[in-house]
C-alpha cells in the first residue's frame, strides 16, 4: 500500500492553543505523524513515497482557496525565522512581534489554529501528498492508497481556517478526482469538516457525507446538523449524521451503514475519506465510546462499497493508540479491496 508523506510537512509545531478560556499544549503535534509513520514503515506491505511538486499544484491550489487567503498564509508563515516562532490572535504580544502578522487571522473563525514556524510548508506538503495520491489512484493501478496529510484539513474553506487546518487537503484531491467523474467524500472525523462541506455545497458532482459528534456539543460548534442538505444544484448532495457524544458502537454502526447507503445509491467513481481516528474512546479531543477493535470493522465496511479509496488524515490525538489505529485501518483496507472482483 502507498503512502504519501513529505518530511517537510513536520515543521509546524506550535506551542499551544486557546480553548475556553485556557491555554493548553497543542494538540495536532509533529509526532503524529512521526509515529504513524514509524508504525507502518515496519511492514513491508507498506511504500513510502514522496510528493513531487510542479507548478500545476501550486495553481490547483487555486480551485478550492481564495488566492489572498493563500498569499497571506504564505507571506505570515514564512516571516517567521525559526522553530518555535509562532503568531496567534490569544498571544497579543505575538503580534506586538509583527504587526503585519494580525491580517491572517481575519481569516481564522476559532483560537486553536497559530501561524508560524513551517506553517506555509507544512500545510502546503500536506496538500501535495493529497495531490500525489489522488493522482496515482486516478491512474488506475490502486485500488487504495494513503496520504499521511499533517497538518490535517477538513475545517479550511475557500476564505477561512481553524481547527488545526489551513489548506483542504480531501477538498483538494476531492476536486482533482472529480475531473474523471463523481467522488463522494466520507469523513469520519469526530470534528464535523464544515471547511469540505462549505466547499461542495452547492455542487452534486462530489457528495459530502459526515459522521461526528452533534454540533451543540462539539467543535466547530455551528455546523453538521443534518438538516444541512446542500444548496442549489448541490441540494440533496450533503448528508450530515450528528451522534450523541457519548456514542457507542452500536449507533455508530447504524449510522455508517446510512452514510454507506447513500454513497452507494450515489455511485461513485472515486471515495475519499477523512479518516479522524480521534472518535475512538480515550481520545483527548473525542469523547465516542469506540474500542479500538472498531477500526478494522470500520475499514471492512467502507471497504465493502467496492470504490477506489483516497485516505486522508484528518484528526486522532491519542499519540499512544493512533499508529496502531491508522496500521489497522490501512491493512484492512487494503486486503479486502484486493479481495474484491475487479484485480
Ligand atoms: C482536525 C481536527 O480534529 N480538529 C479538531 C479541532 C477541535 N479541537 C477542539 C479543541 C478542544 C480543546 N482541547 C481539549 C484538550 C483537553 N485537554
Ligand atoms: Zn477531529
Amino acid at each position: 500500500l502507498e503512502i504519501f508523506f513529505s518530511y517537510n510537512q513536520l515543521k509546524h509545531n506550535p506551542p499551544s492553543e486557546f480553548f475556553a478560556d485556557e491555554i493548553e499544549p497543542y494538540l495536532e503535534v509533529a509526532d503524529r505523524a512521526r509515529l504513524v509513520l514509524d508504525r507502518l514503515i515496519h511492514d513491508v506491505r507498506f511504500k513510502v513515497s514522496q510528493p513531487r511538486h510542479h507548478k500545476d499544484w501550486a495553481e490547483f491550489l487555486l480551485k478550492i482557496h481564495d488566492p489572498l487567503y493563500l498569499a497571506i498564509l504564505k507571506e505570515v508563515s514564512e516571516s517567521a525565522r525559526q522553530p518555535g516562532d509562532y503568531y496567534a490572535d490569544f498571544d497579543p504580544e505575538s503580534l506586538e512581534r509583527n504587526s503585519d502578522a494580525q491580517k491572517i487571522f481575519e481569516f481564522c473563525y476559532d483560537t486553536l489554529t497559530p501561524i508560524g514556524y513551517g506553517t506555509w510548508e507544512s500545510a502546503y506538503w500536506s496538500a501535495l501528498s493529497a495531490l500525489n495520491a489522488a493522482e496515482l489512484l486516478r491512474k488506475g493501478k490502486r485500488r487504495v492508497v494513503f496520504a499521511l496529510t499533517r497538518p490535517p484539513g477538513h475545517h479550511a474553506g475557500q476564505f477561512f481556517f481553524g481547527g488545526y487546518c489551513y489548506l483542504n487537503n480531501a477538498a483538494l484531491a476531492a476536486e482533482f478526482l472529480a475531473v474523471s467523474g463523481k467522488v463522494a467524500i466520507l469523513d469520519f472525523d469526530f470534528h464535523h469538516g464544515n471547511g469540505t462541506e462549505s466547499i461542495f455545497y452547492a455542487r452534486r458532482r462530489v457528495l459530502y457525507t459526515s459522521i461526528h459528534c452533534a454540533p451543540i456539543l462539539a467543535y466547530p460548534f455551528y455546523t453538521g446538523s443534518a438538516d444541512a442538505r446542500g444548496t442549489g444544484r448541490g441540494t440533496g448532495y450533503n448528508f450530515n449524521i450528528p451522534l450523541q457524544p457519548n456514542c457507542g458502537e452500536k449507533h455508530y454502526r447504524s449510522a455508517l451503514h446510512n452514510a454507506l447507503r447513500t454513497i452507494k445509491e450515489f455511485s461513485p467513481r472515486y471515495l475519499v475519506v477523512s479518516a479522524g481516528f480521534d472518535i475512538f474512546a480515550d481520545d483527548p479531543d473525542g469523547s465516542f465510546d469506540l474500542t479500538p477493535d472498531f477500526s478494522e470493522e470500520l475499514a471492512s465496511s467502507i471497504a465493502s462499497l467496492d470504490v477506489s479509496s483516497l485516505i486522508v488524515l484528518e484528526g486522532g490525538y491519542n499519540l499512544k493508540l493512533l499508529p496502531q489505529l491508522v496500521y489497522t485501518f490501512l491493512l484492512t483496507m487494503d486486503k479486502k479491496m484486493a479481495g474484491n472482483s475487479h484485480f
